[in-house]
């Protein structure tokens, strides 16, 4: 595509006036891959700088010229040890908890629950940076000609440069799972060669560098405590350098390693923890470094590349989007990013989902942790909320992309997640509720806590682990395997047995309701935030129960608890719509009374998005409702809470309504000039649930229904997105033109019945495995 000069500077023009006076006098154009982010500078914030992982390994890079910086992260570096934090005191003073909620004494309930109820520690442990590589490059100043990216779609990040004396250098760094490595390629054009130092750093305990033979380093180093958890991971970072031509030296009293007049050099470095398990730290990260440089030896550069390339494009190209191109798809990211408000760049928003598709494989492999907070990436002891799993929202928010963008492999560390929190959280549920099954309150680390932290208006909240088993069953539900629903039914039932153990009957309504819990962290006016049986609750319940009830029909188990839970489920507290139109947070009609009528939380509208219980055409007084409450709550809230507006508004087939939030969230306010969400500060909750906003303005998927872009925005007149997946494994590829579907392809990989919904038109097909069928308008008259 070819833009006019006009066109071109008419898209400058809106980038900042900062932002232009960055630019090198030579100007380099953009990359061919439009898949790419990429900038005329080098990163000098954290925020700009360019995140490459491999699941379990991850480096920022700045693309520095004189120095260049990979901050280095290890998914499983946390801060502490295994611990406990269950708080037996919790058992006896219950029943008083309760008895204050139902008789309206929120604030007695409150102080008793925050002196009786909560965790010890009353915090949980914060994922840590392990540190920095650094490179040193002597003689080097001043460049021109510098471009630094990050290629989407091959997984690797570089730096290229003219140097002074005109020699080209030349920088790529990757993470490779299959190597289980990162590995940074350095080469300079000239006849003089490359000269570099080379060290590495970490602000951990105990921290160690040595000369690793003649061309490597190693570094080891403890974990810190936190919170009177003392640190008992050992962690270990090895560097190796391979180097063609050229000296080395390798300076073991400070830890560095010298490299002269190279011709190229190859840098692996290998990471990790003693961490094996929740409950146990006896790896050994010295050998476990040791055997992975051993591997790598005699691999090249190029090859490793080329593994990394293809292990990420068997999972980064099952999708493609196109939103359409403007001249503003020309610029650097960080000046589009700048310009976003004002400028029409919907390349911009294509670009935001294929990133949140590419930070998901990079965060979140099987085998390995779950994204958390910031994904995998963390340059900080002491990460605001520690970049935790905070599963009141967030940690859910990671994940609603990844079925619907065909990576489901990806959800395999939240499935394992919630295995282990079954496992803690059954000795939570026993022991601070008498009750049976499990239980996670709305936080966890990697030490699988459960128990209730930071306050009883933040942490006393029973719930987070039974939204999470609705995300065990959307992973059968889109790939339908009998296996695996066989291994994640008894999570299910134990969740769903804690609250058949926990429910208590509302004195004044006859319900069933949970007590004491809270509409997440919006204190509701009367007293404080705890609350019995608030929307969200009853509406998560209704899931677990009724895919709990699924699960077991389709396994043929359990008929005894299929019963207590259909009971259950049948005398769950019902939606209520309020005095001002609205669909009620509470059970009472506390909206209007709430001190913040902007919360950024908007949990009890759970029931739209991610469910799919409220939906305009099926139940449209609901909808209504609950599009009351989100003109109440007002557009723009931090970047998760943006984000889960554009789907909930996507969800009310207002595509515009979504296209102008999108828009907000995408701009300087919300997103860095790195891409990542701005909370702010920094958290990557947003960056998914953008993703997951823009497929459903495009597509929906209802149980059996599938709706052929309900939302789409006048934004994105001309279009095409191919490979998007639906429950019950079928594939779609939709095209659309002048704001009116063109063609959509469904690719069923399960025979079946399907309603297809297009606007107000609906047409019912069988659909027969490997047989594709194609639709347009005419199809639906
Ligand atoms: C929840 C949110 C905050 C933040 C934190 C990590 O507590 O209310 O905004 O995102 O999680």
């Amino acid at each position: 595509m070819t833009f006019s000069r006009r066109e071109t500077m008419a898209a400058m023009a809106a980038g900042t006036a900062a932002m232009a006076a960055a630019r090198p006098a030579r100007a380099v154009p953009a990359p061919h891959a439009p898949l790419a982010l990429w900038y005329h500078q080098p990163a000098t914030e954290w925020t700009q700088a360019l995140p490459i992982g491999n699941g379990r390994l991850g480096a920022m890079v700045f693309g520095g010229i004189s120095q260049e910086r990979l901050q280095l992260n290890e998914s499983t570096l946390w801060a502490g040890q295994p611990y406990d934090p269950v708080n037996p005191q919790a058992l006896t003073m219950l029943p008083k908890v309760r008895e204050l909620i139902f008789a309206g004494k929120i604030a007695e309930a409150e102080a008793l629950a925050n002196q009786t109820l909560m965790a010890r520690p009353l915090t949980q442990m914060p994922y840590q940076t392990l540190g920095d590589l650094i490179l040193d490059f002597p003689g080097l100043g001043d460049a021109s000609a510098y471009r630094r990216d990050l290629d989407l779609d091959k997984a690797m990040a570089t730096t290229r440069f003219e140097a002074n004396d005109g020699v080209t250098h030349v920088r790529q760094v990757i993470a490779s799972p299959a190597d289980q490595i990162i590995a940074v390629r350095l080469t300079a054009g000239g006849e003089n060669g490359l000269d570099v130092d080379i060290t590495l750093r970490s602000p951990q305990r105990e921290v160690q560098v040595v000369a690793d033979g003649p061309a490597g380093l190693l570094l080891t180093g403890r974990n810190g405590a936190s919170k009177g958890v003392e640190g008992n991971l050992r962690f270990a970072a090895r560097l190796a350098a391979e180097v063609e031509g050229g000296t080395t030296t390798t300076q073991a009293d400070d830890g560095r390693l010298n490299i002269r007049n190279a011709k190229a050099i190859t840098l692996y470095i290998a990471m990790a923890t003693s961490y094996r398990r929740f409950d146990d730290v006896g790896g050994d990260p010295i050998a476990a470094t040791a055997a992975t440089i051993a591997r790598v030896r005699g691999r090249t550069f190029a090859r490793i590349a080329a593994d990394t390339a293809a292990a990420h494009q068997r999972l980064f190209r099952r999708v493609a989007l196109d939103l359409g191109t403007t001249a503003a798809a020309q610029l650097p990211t960080d000046q589009r990013i700048a310009a976003s408000q004002t400028s029409d760049d919907p390349a911009l928003a294509a670009l935001y989902f294929h990133f949140a598709r590419y930070l998901m494989i990079c965060a979140s492999r099987p085998g390995g942790q779950p994204a958390n907070l910031q994904g995998l990436w963390n340059d900080s002891l002491n990460p605001p909320w520690g970049s935790k799993y905070t599963i009141n929202i967030n940690t859910q928010m990671n994940y609603w992309p990844a079925e619907p963008t065909a990576l489901g492999e990806c959800v395999a560390p939240l499935v394992d997640m919630v295995r282990e929190l079954a496992i803690t959280g059954e000795r939570t549920a026993r022991t601070m509720y008498g009750a049976r099954g499990w239980v996670a309150h709305h936080n966890t680390d990697l030490w699988r806590a459960t128990a209730p932290i930071d306050g009883a208006q933040f942490g006393l909240w029973p719930t987070g682990g039974a939204w999470l088993c609705t995300h065990l069953w959307d992973h059968y539900d889109y790939g339908r395997d009998h296996a695996y629903l066989m291994s994640i039914y008894p999570l299910m039932a134990g969740a769903a047995r804690f609250f058949l153990d926990t429910l208590q009957r509302d004195p004044s309504t006859g319900f069933l309701v949970t007590n004491p819990s809270m509409s997440p962290e919006n204190p509701h006016g009367h007293g404080g935030t705890l609350c019995a049986g608030p929307t969200m609750d009853m509406a998560i319940l209704r899931d677990l129960f009724t895919q709990t009830i699924e699960a077991a029909t389709i396994l043929q188990a359990d008929v005894a608890l299929v019963g207590e839970m259909r009971a259950a489920r049948d005398a769950l507290a019902p939606y209520k719509i309020g005095r001002n139109g609205q669909l009620q947070e509470w059970q009472q009609d506390w909206d209007a009374d709430a001190p913040e009528q902007d919360h950024r939380h908007v949990s009890h509208l759970y029931g739209l998005h991610p469910s799919r219980q409220i939906m305009p055409d099926d139940t449209p007084t609901l909808a209504a409702a609950a599009r009351r409450t989100l003109e109440i709550r007002g557009d723009r809230a931090t970047g998760w809470a943006t984000a889960w507006r554009i789907n909930l508004w996507a969800r009310l087939k207002d595509g515009d309504h979504a296209h102008d939030i999108l828009r907000f969230l995408l701009g300087p306010e919300r997103t860095y000039p790195n891409m990542f969400d701005a909370h702010p500060p920094f958290q990557i909750d947003g960056n998914f649930g953008g993703a997951a906003g823009i497929v459903e303005m495009l597509m929906g998927s209802h149980g059996d229904v599938i709706d052929l872009l309900p939302a789409l925005p006048k934004a994105w007149p001309t279009g095409s997105v191919t490979g998007l997946r639906a429950r019950g494994r079928c594939r779609i590829d939709l095209h659309w033109r002048d704001g009116r579907l063109d063609r959509a392809v469904l690719r069923p990989e399960l025979s079946g019945t399907r309603t297809i919904r297009l606007a107000d038109k609906r047409r019912v097909l069988t659909l027969k495995t490997g047989m594709p069928v194609s639709l347009t308008p005419k199809d639906f008259a």
